[in-house]
């Protein structure tokens, strides 16, 4: 097993600088480096010298012996001062020794994970920590991190192994008395309420999706009812053309912002119209495809005039009156009035956005499935825990049969059993150093 080292702060130069190194040849690095080996996991400031004796910096250094450390090998960190040259000195002195290299992207993560630090929902987890950029997000992320998601799942597990254990029982004392038949009532019961409990994971997916990937807005109406001008104003920048030619907008444009905390994802679309022209009609096309994808749509109008709300899929459609500063007040027809020109309506918008986000997202992000490999493997355990339930008549072993694959597929997401093929696709999310 190679030792790895990385730089696992982030970009130069910084106040301090964080160089991590992890496995066997741990401990004769820090010997080599600072003379001897400190307390574990106590904080030490010394000189960091190279094998000439000539001082790299003077920096705090933790050593972490196996197997109390991030990821369960010996570990040691360097926190140097920031600078490109003094964190290159130390990087190349740590390259010359044999049987070290340069940590590859998510290396001590997938440590951890192989040591029995953290189980795959964990470390995805930890990867969305890092890339968090909301404050749901956030929450989501370090829930998950933390072991919400692991602890429902494992939870699910015990009772799918517990109940087949009773029903192997069963299998076993067919022909004597004592086994009470209601130790198997009990059981189905328990299996029943398990179903349901995983329907209402899998029917979370939709709010983890909105927290991670982003709530997605998308904005359509008549060419020249002023799409783009309200993306703009939502975003603050002037993202997309504005101009009085209708047509202007033909290609979908796509802006993230953060909406009460939560990432929000804002299409602006091409004008919906009837005789458009074939690049005008494609970017009409993509607008009535975005729309159908949305979490919520935005239908501008300046004349009052509104398609039937159902072409555009089964988001929620909200009506907004555009340009009211110069349209009359009988187009309005119920909408909600905006005038980017005049500022107006505009936060009253946003604040309507933030309720309406905080009621479909929800304020609790803590245990939703947040990956399809979750949910494909949920909806596989849910099946054959179905099949158990319901084959009233068949044969007990082939029902305690369905219980084994149906906690089998469990068994994939936390990471117990055949995780090879995902492990290459989880770890490359993180960064180098991490
Ligand atoms: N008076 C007034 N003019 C506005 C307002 N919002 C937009 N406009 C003007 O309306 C025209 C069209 O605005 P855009 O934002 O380009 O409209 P659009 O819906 O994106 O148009 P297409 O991309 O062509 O479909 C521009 O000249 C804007 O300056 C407003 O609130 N008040
Ligand atoms: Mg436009």
């Amino acid at each position: 097993m190679d030792t790895i080292y990385a730089l696992s702060s982030g970009g130069l130069p910084s106040g301090v600088a964080v160089v991590r190194v992890s496995g066997p040849e741990s401990g004769n690095i820090v010997r080599a480096l600072i003379g001897s080996l400190p307390a574990p996991r106590l904080a030490v400031l010394r000189s960091i010298r190279d094998r000439n004796k000539s001082e790299i910096d003077r920096g705090l250094v933790l050593w972490f012996p196996a197997p109390g450390s991030f990821t369960g090998e010996d570990s040691v960190e360097f926190h140097l001062h920031g600078g490109r040259a003094v964190v290159d000195r130390l990087l190349e002195e740590l390259s010359s020794f044999p049987g070290l290299r340069m940590a590859e992207a998510g290396e001590f993560s997938r440590r951890a994970f192989g040591n029995g630090k953290m189980d795959l929902t964990e470390a995805e987890g930890l990867a969305d920590l890092i890339a968090s950029e909301t404050e749901t997000q956030r929450l989501l992320a370090l829930s998950q991190a933390s072991g919400a998601l692991k602890e429902i799942y494992e939870g699910w597990q015990r009772r799918l192994l517990h109940a087949r254990a009773m029903i192997e029982a069963e299998i076993d004392f067919a022909d004597e008395e004592d086994v009470p038949g209601s130790v198997a009532d009990q059981v189905w019961a328990d299996m029943q309420s398990l179903l349901e409990e995983m329907k209402s994971h899998i029917a979370g997916a939709k709010r983890a999706s909105a927290v991670r990937e982003g709530f997605r807005i998308v904005i359509v109406g008549a060419p020249n009812a002023g799409k783009s001008s309200l993306m703009n104003a939502l975003a603050g920048s002037e993202i997309a053309i504005v101009s009085d030619e209708p047509g202007t907008t033909r290609d979908a444009l796509e802006a993230r912002l953060s909406i009460g905390g939560r990432l929000v994802l804002v299409t602006d679309t091409a004008g919906i119209r009837e005789q458009a022209g074939s690049i005008e009609a494609e970017g009409i096309r993509r607008a009535l495809k975005r729309a159908a994808d949305a979490d919520l749509v935005l239908f501008l109008s300046d004349s009052g005039v509104w398609a039937d709300p159902d072409v555009f899929g089964t988001a929620p459609v909200w009506k907004v009156a555009s340009k009211v500063d110069l349209v009359n007040e009988r187009f309005r027809d119920n909408a909600i009035p905006i005038s980017v020109e005049a500022a107006d309506g505009l936060n009253q918008l946003i604040d309507s956005l933030e309720k309406h986000l905080a009621d479909a997202v929800g304020m609790d992000v803590s245990s939703l499935p947040t990956r399809q490999r979750h949910l494909d493997n949920v909806r596989a355990s849910l099946e054959e825990l179905q099949k158990a339930v319901f084959s009233e008549n068949a044969p007990l072993e082939l029902r305690a049969e369905s219980l084994r694959l149906s906690a089998f597929s469990l068994g994939r997401i936390t990471g117990q059993h055949g995780v090879e093929d995902v492990l290459g696709v989880i770890f490359s999310e993180f960064c180098i150093g991490k």
